[in-house]
């Protein structure tokens, strides 16, 4: 079963996720061939990447799959989970890469989108970031990522209820750069893709790249990196990590006891 379909025309990769009976969800498997989508783009020196699901999907991506969260004792967002890895590779591309976002955005499929250069979506696009309904203590890069992009009230907001904020919302805060019609969502893409494809790519690589570098520049003391991890561990060593992960597996509702 082909999870993703990836192309290049005209300097404009196009990378489609396809997995929608699994709601997109971010499998290694998912991820790994977003990567080979994300390295064909950088092999057939594309100028502008799109990264979308199929016309009409209600969901665009249901996040990290919580089948493969590890269980507890482990850092479920470690450095070379997969989905840290995307994230990565996605803001270290030369090109622009824009998120053309119908359907609900859930988890880690927040931080994917947020990552990306240009988020365009129309009125069926919801964005909930969800680590404290399943127990997973966020790693400290992907708040700086998500801070960075929408604010700390508004992120505290999503994060501590996980619940969803609506298309309409999400321009408001400007976490979408536009808001267009269902029926213009893929030709309003796809114009701005050929834009930026018109445009110096060198010169579009370089700014991306100083922007990425200057928004990662906050300096950490070795003692507070530590208490950041602190933090984290006492969470993924919890119990409530563990009831979260099982209560999604047993389709129920968690009950977290703060232990
Ligand atoms: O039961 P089957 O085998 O048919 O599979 C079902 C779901 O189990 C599966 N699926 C997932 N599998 C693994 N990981 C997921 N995140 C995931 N989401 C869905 O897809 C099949 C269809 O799902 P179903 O029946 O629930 O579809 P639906 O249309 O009724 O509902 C769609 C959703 C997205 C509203 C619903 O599936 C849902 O709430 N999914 C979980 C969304 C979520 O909480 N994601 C956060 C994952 S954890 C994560 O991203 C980070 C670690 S963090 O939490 O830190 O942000």
């Amino acid at each position: 079963m082909d999870l993703v379909s990836a192309r290049v025309e005209d300097r404009v990769a196009t990378i489609v996720m396809t997995h929608q009976e699994k709601r997109n969800a971010l499998s290694k498997a998912l991820i790994d061939a977003l990567l080979d989508g994300l390295e064909l783009a950088r092999a057939e020196k594309a100028r502008a990447v799109v990264l979308r699901v199929e016309t009409g999907s209600k969901v665009w991506s249901a996040g990290h799959d919580i089948k493969e969260l590890p269980t507890s004792g482990r850092d479920p967002l470690h450095y070379s989970d997969p989905l840290e890895q995307l994230i990565r590779t996605i803001r270290q591309l030369p090109a622009p890469v824009i998120a053309m976002i119908e359907g609900g955005v859930y988890g880690g499929a927040c931080e994917v989108v947020l990552s990306c250069d240009i988020l365009i979506g129309t009125h069926t696009a919801a964005f909930a970031s969800t680590p404290a309904k399943i127990g997973v203590p966020y790693n400290t890069t992907g708040l700086l990522n998500m801070l960075s992009a929408v604010g700390p009230r508004t992120l505290k907001e999503m994060l501590f209820t996980a619940d969803p904020i609506s298309a309409e919302r999400a321009f408001e805060l400007g976490i979408l750069n536009h808001l267009v019609p269902a029926h213009q969502l893929e030709s309003f893409t796809m114009t701005m893709a050929k834009r930026i494809s018109e445009n110096s790519p060198l010169s579009i690589a370089a700014m991306k790249e100083q922007l990425r570098i200057l928004q990662n520049a906050s300096p950490l003391s070795p003692e507070t990196f530590e208490r950041l991890q602190g933090l984290r561990r006492s969470v993924y060593d919890s119990r409530d990590y563990e009831e979260g992960v099982r209560a999604f597996l047993e389709k129920r509702a968690p009950r977290f006891t703060g232990e």
